[in-house]
């Protein structure tokens, strides 16, 4: 029913029900654009839910000399879904579900200063895939 609906919502261009809407990033923390000391996580809250077995968390450094929104969804376009990528990323592959509707993302150990994309890609509740990005700087 609700892929009917969002699919005549497509069709029509008519807004979604708040009811059949994707799941929204409410908070992330470090706060996008932030320039934080090295963080031991990053923590996400989202609108509803998150199944962590269909959700897939990354954070990578953004290769030096590329900066801002289009660089970072260039690169999470490119990384979100490989596999045996540990060594690029910056985090411990080990997202947790933590307070409310939060998910922590564990980091390694002393990040070096630079940009960081934290990435995910997730399901929302009517099936569909919703992918995010966001960045934030280590000094
Ligand atoms: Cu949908």
């Amino acid at each position: 029913m609700r892929r009917s609906l969002h699919l005549l919502a497509l069709l029509t261009g008519l807004a979604l029900p708040a009811a059949t809407a994707h799941t929204a990033v409410t908070s992330i923390s470090p706060a996008a654009g932030s320039t934080v000391n090295a963080p031991r996580e990053v923590t996400l809250r989202f609108s509803e839910s998150v199944n962590l077995r269909y959700s897939i968390f990354k954070v990578y450094p953004l290769p030096a000399g590329q900066s801002g929104q289009r660089a970072a969804a260039t690169l999470t376009r490119r990384v979100i879904a490989l596999r045996g990528d540990e060594a690029q990323r910056a985090d411990t592959y080990r997202p947790r579900l933590g307070h409310g509707q939060g998910v922590a993302v564990p980091l390694k150990s002393s990040l070096k200063p630079g940009a960081y994309v934290l990435m995910w890609r997730l399901m929302s509740a009517d099936g569909h895939p919703v992918t995010g990005q966001t960045v934030f700087h280590v000094r």
